[in-house]
């Protein structure tokens, strides 16, 4: 099954990705505070598929041991989990155990600080208090787990996090105002950048970082106004983000056009770029009112829709192939957005940080080619990148284990791992086999 053209360096770091909201479970647990997503499940369960909540997602805050032994028995040497903030300092044992026991595997901790669980006494990031108590938390993780975590990512997709928060409204806090959305956006870069500067005067080993979620922009139209709405998509889905990590400064154009004023005070680099990469986006002017909608049901008739009046909407791209929950199918896109972000900050280490395929599975399942294949495919992408001098450092599939998918509950599954909804066991799917294999022919891995 291993495709021949697959070349990766030998000291690649091949894993997989979760979040605490998405596995964890406990969420009552040793003193844990409510987070924004809790509070919207209990307040819009209509809003989720099956009405499901993030309780007990894989259980995983009381089965760790038993998944870090799938990850050791998978022979993975990475993997990318998140910090639950809610839990406070007595969740920093949690993760203490967590990362000895990943470091006793031989896997590389890689730590996410923020993954959209935001305590629920902070509001929203629209508070200016939020970046300052982010990072007393990131001061504590730092002490805590600086002398193994080998990444730290500060934020998971920031811009996501506006988009759905503030944009289309559709996650907490339901917000639909594109200048709350900016303003938002600012206390989540100001956060970035504390947390930044928290963990480097904490002197932490561990390169840093954040993970961003970046899409290929292309434009479907040939008009002037279209490429309009494809520079529009362009500068503020990628580049706002990108050039307020790298360079610590929002683009001049961009930010002219907004009136948008805010700057970011003391800027920090960044040691690697995460790049989370599902799908790229068909962008054409548009007169449509504006409309967001996400099929969260699987069912492919369901359209998902952004248009924003005026300027601009997603269209369906001219050749795509679609997941059930109508995400396209590119792995080319992956390809062109690292090479893209080698042009644009030339030699900045990139890590692929999240990418798979959400399917609808039987919980018995075990067999998914269409996961393979989609990995399969991305991989042959990174591999060209590679290729062309991209310094792609790690590849980080989405996810270890099926879990709570925010809107999509837990029908869309994306695991290595299956987790039966009843009684929790996990069982390794062909693409985790697989997956060990692919690695296996690659000098970095464990054998
Ligand atoms: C990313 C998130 C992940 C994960 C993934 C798949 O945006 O960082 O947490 O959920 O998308 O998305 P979904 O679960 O909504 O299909």
């Amino acid at each position: 099954m291993t495709s021949p053209s697959l070349s990766f360096p030998p000291d690649f770091f091949w894993g997989c990705a979760t979040a605490a909201l998405q596995i964890e479970g406990s969420t009552e647990a040793d003193g844990r505070e409510p987070s924004i997503w809790d509070d919207f499940c209990r307040n819009h369960p209509e809003r989720i598929h099956g009405r499901a909540t993030p309780e007990p997602a894989c259980d995983h805050y009381r089965r760790w041991q038993e998944d870090l032994d799938w990850i050791g028995k998978l022979g993975h040497n990475a993997y990318r989990f998140s910090l639950s903030w809610p839990r406070g300092v007595r969740g920093l044992d949690f993760y203490d155990r967590l990362v000895d026991g990943l470091c006793a595997r031989g896997v590389a901790p890689m730590a996410t600080l923020y993954h959209w669980d935001l305590p629920s006494r902070l509001g929203s990031w629209e508070n200016p208090a939020v970046p300052e108590a982010f990072a007393e938390y990131v001061e504590l993780a730092a002490r805590r787990l600086g002398d193994r975590v080998t990444h730290w990512m500060t934020l998971n997709e920031p811009a996501w996090s506006i988009m759905n928060g503030f944009v289309t409204g559709l996650h907490p806090p339901c917000v639909q105002n594109l200048d709350r959305a900016f303003q938002a956006g600012h206390q989540l870069m100001r956060a970035h950048h504390l947390a930044l500067a928290r963990l480097r005067s904490a002197g932490v080993r561990g390169k840093l970082g954040i993970a961003l979620n970046l899409s290929p922009v292309r434009c479907a139209g040939t008009s002037a106004k279209d490429r309009r709405a494809a520079r529009w998509a362009d500068d503020y889905l990628n580049r706002w983000f990108l050039e307020a990590v790298v360079h610590g400064r929002y683009p001049q154009a961009a930010a002219r056009r907004l009136r948008f004023e805010q700057v970011l005070d003391n800027p920090q680099p960044v040691d690697f770029l995460g790049v989370n990469y599902y799908y790229p986006k068909w962008v054409a002017h548009s007169q449509r009112p504006t409309q967001f909608h996400l099929n969260t049901s699987g069912q492919s008739q369901e359209k998902c829709q952004f248009s924003l009046q005026g300027r601009l909407q997603f269209v369906d791209s001219p050749r795509a192939e679609k997941t059930e929950w109508d995400w396209e199918i590119d792995p080319q896109g992956l390809e062109d957005l690292l090479l893209d972000l080698n042009r644009s900050y030339p030699g900045l280490p990139l890590m692929v940080t999240e990418n798979g395929i959400g399917l609808r599975e039987d919980p018995s399942c075990q067999d998914d080619p269409q996961r393979i294949a989609f990995v399969e495919a991305h991989l042959q992408a990174i591999s060209r990148a590679l290729a062309q001098g991209a310094p792609v450092k790690g590849y980080l599939m989405w996810a270890l284990m099926d879990n709570f998918s925010w809107l999509n509950g837990y029908q869309k599954r994306y695991g290595l791992l299956a987790i039966h909804p009843e009684t929790l066991e996990r069982r390794p799917k062909a693409s985790a086999e697989w997956y060990r294999r692919v690695f296996q022919t690659s000098a970095g891995s464990k054998s």
